[in-house]
């Protein structure tokens, strides 16, 4: 089937990913993991970030070495290196940025329709929330009705959109320090589309044709994300389907049941997910899976609207970005019902040598074989039930000799919301800031983000959980990160015994895990408004914390504006594997290096997980020195 097939132990360290592994090879199912086999070696220009496709003088790409007359290469328009590679990078920010963004208006547009009386699927849930959030946004929210205060929102939110602004919203929650530095390099974020746009415009052939220039723009395009489009989206999923609070659940392949109607959610938006489960909670659909031979129906998740919904409602993690193929493969999956975002095209094609509906929901995201339902705050709740009950229908069509659920499901805890942290620490951080400057918390790490194929996987994600808990260094998790700390045993409170003997003392006082599930990768907002908090409290910049960030195993290029918003907002931020920008040596030690004395911290990239600790912790050290207290 491959060229070089490598066995499945190297693939992935987990047992039910093995198993599906197995059993898809032995089906003839392809997967990502052969493609990538099918795809390597990747083209040079491309991994170095040289290619420029930009217009069609071009396409160009440029040699890193010089051509025989000595000179070096330029594209046909006179582009260098290292304008094409900042270019290029520019865009790849911009692309996730809009990806968030976009999330995030769509939440606005819900939170629209309820105001106007669009739809009665959807409510607002937290009303506290909405008038604390309106508050913070400067709206008069305390004794009008709750709908004005609401339509104010509305018009605030749509507002950081646009181009009207010299700055978005949320930002008033970072550092005065922070603030004034982004204010000093042009990095200050005015409107998130208009970034975004900016961005297409600099990159435009005879633009912005100056690397550090086109980067900083990069920077205020990601704060752009992190501050406002991910926040917003944050915010008003709170807002509408309720603040996450800490509850259990449960985490792998194990989640799905021979018994029920296998339903998972794969994508990023709760507004449709959170229709599908409360479909498949109703009495009558239930009754109709009995009706079927089913004891009941399981709802499970993947991915980030997995997440969103594993925060809010508990429901099981059936996995992670690598698995998403796998889940189909066991024969128990009745239907994936999807939004948007990270889901593989592949996906229609395996899920058509199973039983199983690929069903899309967002006219942005359709799939070519898919089946479609056209979902809208409107009409949202009938057509979850149209589509539960086309998966409960397909239960008859499951192929018993086919199924394979290879593992037990392993205990998770989840929910912890910014509010939640709060709440557990008795409403104010001092309790937190002591046990930091006590030592026995050292520092926090968010490990963030995605798998890739490329790498085995989820051993650098939980490598590198494992060895920062160890050190006291409290871990936060988000997006994929989330399920492979769940089925590492990381997200319960008995993995206190796994952390160094001051995490280990103050989760077990709280009840609380060494690795906190904090969300989906949206929910990063989460952690960067803590910091802003935190910083706040201790009346210093977000670069002087003890914090880091990593996404070892990232893909996408949301992960991308992720690490480049954590590192504009002083961040020190690894990566296990480095975008495709080493063709640069402008762009590589602006990256690497250069940053830190501009925004006061810096990407690394590493690929080994204990190394990275090593570097996480070293950071940690240093500011925890700068700060007068012990390393
Ligand atoms: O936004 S972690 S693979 S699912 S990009 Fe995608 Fe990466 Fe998963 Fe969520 Ni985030
Ligand atoms: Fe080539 Fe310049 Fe056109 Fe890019 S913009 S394709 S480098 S000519």
């Amino acid at each position: 089937m491959t060229r070089e097939q490598r066995s499945v132990e190297e693939l992935s360290i987990w047992e039910d990913a093995r198993s599906m592994l197995r059993k898809a090879r032995a089906e003839g199912v392809e997967t990502a993991w052969d493609r990538l086999e099918q795809q390597t070696p990747h083209c040079t220009f491309c991994e170095l970030g040289t290619t420029c496709r930009n217009c069609v003088m071009g396409p160009c790409r440029i040699s890193p070495k010089a051509t025989k007359s000595g000179k070096l290469q330029r594209g046909v328009c006179g582009a260098d290196a290292d304008v094409i590679v900042a270019r290029n990078f520019g865009r790849f920010i911009a692309g996730g940025s809009a990806g968030h963004s976009d999330h995030g208006r769509d939440l606005i547009e819900v939170l629209e329709a309820i105001v106007e009386g669009e739809t009665t699927d959807y409510a607002i849930r937290d009303e506290a929330k909405l008038r604390r959030i309106a508050a913070e946004l400067g709206i008069d929210a305390a004794e009008r009705p709750l709908m004005d205060v609401a339509r104010d929102l509305v018009d605030e939110c749509y507002s950081d959109f646009g181009s009207r602004r010299k700055s978005v919203g949320f930002l008033a929650r970072a550092p005065e320090k922070r603030r004034a530095l982004w204010e000093k390099l042009g990095m200050t974020p005015r409107g998130v589309d208009r970034e975004i746009a900016e961005m297409m415009h600099r990159t435009h052939m005879g633009c912005d044709n100056d690397a550090p220039n086109t980067l900083i723009h990069a920077a205020r395009c990601a704060l752009a994300d992190g501050w406002s489009g991910s926040m917003i989206g944050t915010e008003l999923s709170d807002i509408i389907f309720g603040v996450p609070t800490p509850s259990m659940s449960t985490a792998n392949l194990g989640i799905l049941k021979k018994d029920t109607v296998n339903i998972l959610v794969h994508g990023h938006n709760p507004v449709v997910s959170e229709m599908i489960l409360a479909a498949a909670r109703e009495p009558q659909l239930i009754a109709a899976a009995k009706a079927h031979g089913a004891s009941g129906i399981t709802v499970g998740g993947l991915c980030c609207t997995g997440n969103e919904l594993l925060m809010r409602q508990g429901i099981p993690m059936a996995g992670n970005h690598l698995m998403t193929e796998l889940a189909i493969v066991t024969g128990a999956v009745e239907a994936v019902v999807v939004d948007y975002q990270c889901i593989m095209p592949s996906l229609v094609q395996i899920a058509g040598c199973y039983h199983t509906r690929f069903i899309t929901t967002a006219g942005k995201a359709r799939f070519t074989g898919a089946i479609h339902f056209d979902i809208h705050p409107h009409n949202a709740m009938e057509e979850a039930r149209k589509i539960v009950q086309m998966a409960v229908d397909a239960f008859a069509e499951r192929d018993p000799k086919r199924v394979e659920i290879p593992v037990e499901p392993v205990r998770i805890m989840t929910g912890f919301s910014n509010e939640a942290i709060l709440n557990a620490l008795g409403g104010s951080l001092t309790p937190l800031l002591d046990a930091v400057k006590a030592g026995s918390i050292r520092g926090f790490v968010a490990i963030v983000g995605c798998n890739n194929p490329k790498i085995q996987q989820d051993s650098a994600n939980v490598g590198l959980a494992k060895a920062l808990i160890e050190r006291d260094i409290m871990v936060l998790a988000t997006g994929c990160v989330t399920t492979a700390a769940g089925k590492a045993g990381l997200l319960v409170p008995e993995a206190a015994s796994m952390a160094g003997p001051g995490l280990k003392a103050v989760c077990t006082a709280l009840g609380i895990p060494p690795v906190l599930h904090m969300g989906s990768c949206v929910d990063n907002s989460r952690i960067m408004h803590l910091c802003g908090l935190i910083a706040n409290e201790l009346g210093v910049d977000i670069s002087d914390l003890p914090v880091g960030a990593s996404s070892p195993e990232w893909y996408s290029e949301k992960a991308a504006a992720i690490g480049m918003y954590a590192v504009a907002s002083g961040v020190y931020t690894h990566l296990g594997l480095p975008p495709n920008i080493l063709g640069s040596q402008t762009v590589t030690d602006l990256a690497l290096n250069g940053l830190e004395g501009l925004v006061g911290a810096s990407f690394a990239v590493e690929p080994d997980p204990l190394k990275a600790a090593d570097l996480l912790d070293a950071r940690i050290r240093a500011k925890r020195e700068a700060l007068g207290l012990k390393p």
